[in-house]
């Protein structure tokens, strides 16, 4: 797999995953790169990390200052392992040197050399801090940590030194603190003196590093697996997630809609009850009697039925819509309201306007045709209301958030295949 199609497949991965960036970059390194095993030193500045690689490598490879020094990443491979000098930590100086330094402890390393200075006394908050997520990362990548005390000939007082040794044993029971001194060592290797370098502590820690050195292939093949198991179970478990509140979701969208229509039915049929009592009349239909000039301004039987149409017909309306509200359909949608507010309801756009007659009310309540383009009608409106169509968003959001766990997980898979 090519870096471009390998950027492709960890962006599919990373839609669905954002929080796993750093494990990807890991992953990538373990799939990609096959070079021997990394070593990091990490700690905070001026604590003597570039001196001791130099002291472990046998040769002044990286730049060493009393004053912050080493401020990008510097990598120097050796014996086919690659040695990585980081910047020193300082949350307050300078937050991207501390990038480079988690960079090289979180996504390149897999050995990592905390060094800490005992002239600072015990560990502080930070370093106390990111060594117990080390500790913790060790579970899960099997990458170690070895913890180095450096510049011990700096503490002439051997008790202060026990003091101090003993105080951060405590503070990380887990970890075997190594003491070492670069100077010394240094002194013993130019003067030939055997018992200085071994006094030294670095040939202690060479050994230490060779055991660790040792057990990296394994390491990196547990890492890689729990990298891959860690976000396929991320992924089932979202899968799941997304699933479940798709389907409650639609049991949701259907249940509205059969209320809906099966309230509506009944409000109908209620309706046709109602009306029927001014529907069945006997004889003449006197609100089919046209006013003339002369019943203009008088009370006649014509003019009395009409009204009782009317009333008949707004009710009906009344109980429709009110059974309308009850289901958020409050209003016309946009893209069919007109500039007069008060021809902009439901009903005025189902029913028409003008219900004068009998007839016209025979014709809206009693004929299946009809009754049937009510049904359909009022639907098309309640689908159309805000909360049916924030509903249906949802679904399709979902939808949009299973397409994209499916394809993280064929691109997990992909990246396994190539492994
Ligand atoms: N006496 C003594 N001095 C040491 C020892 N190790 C390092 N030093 C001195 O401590 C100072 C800092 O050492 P560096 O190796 O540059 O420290 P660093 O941790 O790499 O510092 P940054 O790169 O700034 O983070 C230098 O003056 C070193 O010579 C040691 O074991 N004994
Ligand atoms: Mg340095």
């Amino acid at each position: 797999m090519d870096m471009q199609s390998f950027d492709g497949v960890v962006n599919a991965i990373l839609a669905v995953l954002p929080d796993r960036v750093t494990d990807l970059a890991r992953l990538q390194r373990l799939i990609v790169a096959n070079t021997g095993p990394t070593i990091t030193v990490i700690g905070k500045y001026n604590h003597g990390k570039s001196r001791l690689l130099n002291e472990l490598i046998g040769h002044d490879i990286f730049s060493v200052a009393d004053k912050r020094e080493t401020i990008h990443l510097a990598e120097h491979i050796h014996d086919n392992v690659s040695w990585l000098d980081a910047p020193g930590l300082d949350a307050d100086v300078a937050a991207v040197d501390d990038e480079h330094a988690f960079n090289a402890v979180w996504t390149q390393a897999d050995i990592r050399l905390f060094v800490h200075s005992v002239r600072e006394g015990e560990l502080d908050a930070l370093e106390h801090q990111l060594l117990q997520q080390f500790v913790h990362d060790f579970q899960s990548s099997q990458r170690q940590t070895l913890l180095v005390l450096t510049q011990i000939d700096q503490m002439p007082d051997p008790q202060i030194l026990a003091q101090i040794q003993q105080s951060i044993a405590t503070q990380v029971p887990s970890l075997n603190a190594l003491s070492v001194s670069a100077t010394r060592h240094r002194q013993g290797i130019e003067k030939g003196k055997n018992l200085l370098v071994e006094k030294s502590g670095i040939v202690a820690l060479q050994q230490a590093i060779e055991r660790a050195i040792r057990q990296v292939p394994d390491a990196r093949q547990y890492e890689k697996n729990q990298l891959f198991s860690g976000m396929q179970q991320q992924l089932e478990q979202l899968q799941t997630e997304q699933q479940r509140l798709q389907q409650q979701l639609q049991q949701t969208q259907r249940q509205q809609r059969q209320n809906f229509d099966q309230g509506l039915i009944k409000i109908l049929d209620k309706i046709r009850e109602d009306l029927q009592p001014i529907l069945d009349i006997q004889g003449q239909d006197d609100a089919l009697v046209p006013d003339s000039f002369a019943t203009m301004f008088k009370n006649t039987a014509g003019k009395q039925q009409r009204a009782k149409v009317q009333i008949a017909y707004s009710r009906a309306c009344i109980e429709i819509n009110s059974h309308l509200i009850r289901h958020g359909v409050v209003g016309l949608p946009e893209d069919q309201q007109t500039h007069v507010k008060s021809l902009d309801t439901v009903i005025v756009a189902v029913f028409g306007i003008s219900v004068k007659f009998r007839e016209h009310l025979r014709r809206l309540f009693y004929s299946d045709v009809e009754r049937e383009r009510l049904q359909r009608e009022f639907a098309f409106y309640f689908e159309k209301s805000t909360g049916r169509e924030a509903l249906l968003a949802q679904l399709k959001q979902i939808e949009k958030q299973l397409d994209l766990i499916m394809q993280a997980q064929a691109a997990l898979q992909m990246l396994e295949d190539v492994t």
